[in-house]
């Protein structure tokens, strides 16, 4: 087999405890998002339109949930000859959990060498955004450098949630902390990292026989990597991406998809690939009233009025009901006379007819996969409390 120039290993096993209950029976990256697509599509189009036609993909938590929506990846056109292609690396078929993100990577060392790339990729699964990774393994290899993050400036006030760096005038990271208490910038990693795999290969083995590391990139890694002497180098993005790792920010991002303005999902230019769902409802369904601002899914039976949300489709939606600055999974049913504000449904719940799911910018309320909601006004008081905590389960 020829030596690759680059390949992609795809983080995607972490368990998503902030997303709660959408991740319930789901692993982070399989959350549907913006009326058609799972969370994953977006690095795994990401791969395919930059030309990287190598990927493994790291599952644990949940991975029979990725495992069925990626198959052999025939959505996204990967190849399905050996040399080439998408693999599934979960921790269950090693028989040994992933301790962190660097000990997932380390744990596939083999599969590494057997694709005997020069580069690779590391992507997390949680991230809405199109990049052509192309300009990024461009500028690491004109840099020469062993390593090369992906970086762009976020809202200072998030900055504690990231990893944030100091770089110098040729973008060369000159510090880095991981979630800092008190940030010292505003230059967040992106989670997005290009390695020369000699280079990492060195480093996962050393990190792998560090009693006190946890095997993480942010904690371990990329500090062990900037004590040293090779040249640790920043790539700016620009354009839009979010962490959808919290209800917010994923609720967030919808209405960003409904802006059209810092991201456009139908894009000729960036085509997004994925595997649909199956849903009952085929020939003819009904529209809504009024859908004001709203994406809705041709598959859907839609009697009420819309503004502001996005429904995937399978959704029902009864008459004289009103969906508002939300949004409704796939295959969900709504019942007449219903009202639903500031709300995430799961895939599959049920609201019965008069219920009201009412949340308010900065309270969204999540509706878990599958559950029913009875007719019970209710309103969320504290930031914190999930819905299910409060409303009578049916
Ligand atoms: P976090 O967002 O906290 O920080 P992390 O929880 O490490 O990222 O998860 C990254 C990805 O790895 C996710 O897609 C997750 O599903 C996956 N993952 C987590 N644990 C895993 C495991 N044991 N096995 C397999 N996959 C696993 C990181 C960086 C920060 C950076 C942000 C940007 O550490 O420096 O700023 O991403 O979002
Ligand atoms: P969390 O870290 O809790 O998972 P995020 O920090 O990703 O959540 O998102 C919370 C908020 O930060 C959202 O309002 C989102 O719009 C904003 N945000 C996140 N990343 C960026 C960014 N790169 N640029 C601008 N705003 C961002």
């Amino acid at each position: 087999m020829k030596r690759k120039e680059c390949i992609a290993m795809l983080l995607a096993g972490g368990e998503g405890k902030r997303l709660a209950p959408l991740t319930s029976k789901l692993a982070k990256p399989a959350v549907p998002f913006g009326g058609h697509y799972r969370i994953i599509d977006f690095p795994l189009s990401n791969c395919v339109n930059s030309g990287i036609d190598t990927v493994g993909v790291l599952t644990q938590y949940e991975s029979s949930s990725l495992h069925n929506h990626i198959g052999e990846g025939e959505p996204w056109k990967f190849s399905q000859n050996d040399d080439n292609g998408i693999a599934l690396l979960s921790s269950q078929d090693l028989g040994s959990e992933y301790l962190g993100t660097a000990d997932a990577i380390y744990k596939n060392l083999e599969y590494i060498d057997r694709q005997d790339p020069e580069h690779v990729l590391v992507l997390s699964g949680d991230h809405i955004y199109h990049m052509n990774y192309r300009e990024m393994l461009d500028a690491h290899i004109e840099q020469g450098a062993a390593a090369t993050i992906s970086v762009m400036e976020v809202p200072w006030e998030q900055a504690s949630r990231f990893g944030v760096m100091s770089v110098d005038g040729d973008l060369k990271i000159t510090e880095f902390a991981e979630k800092p208490e008190k940030p010292e910038s505003n230059l967040a990693s992106m989670g997005i990292y290009l390695f020369r795999w000699d280079y990492l290969k060195r480093h996962l083995l050393e990190d792998a026989a560090d009693p006190k590391s946890t095997h993480d990139f942010g904690k371990d890694v990329i500090p062990k990597m900037l004590s040293e002497d090779n040249p640790l180098l920043a790539f700016r993005f620009k354009g839009y991406w979010r962490d959808v790792g919290t209800v917010e920010s994923l609720w967030e991002a919808h209405m960003d998809v409904l802006d059209q303005t810092d991201l456009v999902l139908e894009n000729e230019q960036w085509p997004m690939f994925t595997r649909p769902w199956r849903t009952k409802i085929t020939a003819h369904p009904s529209r809504p009233l009024e859908a004001g601002d709203s994406f809705i899914h041709d598959s859907c039976y839609f009697e009420g009025k819309a503004k502001r949300s996005v429904i995937f489709c399978g959704a029902e939606i009864g008459k004289q009901s009103l969906v508002k600055d939300s949004v409704v999974m796939p295959n969900v049913k709504i019942g007449k006379g219903v009202h639903i504000e500031h709300a995430i449904i799961g895939e599959g719940a049920v609201i019965k007819d008069g219920a009201i799911v009412k949340g308010s910018l900065g309270n969204v309320i999540v509706v878990g996969p599958h559950e029913t909601v009875s007719p019970k006004p209710m309103v969320r008081t504290q930031p914190s409390r999930l819905l299910q905590e409060v409303y009578e389960k049916g």
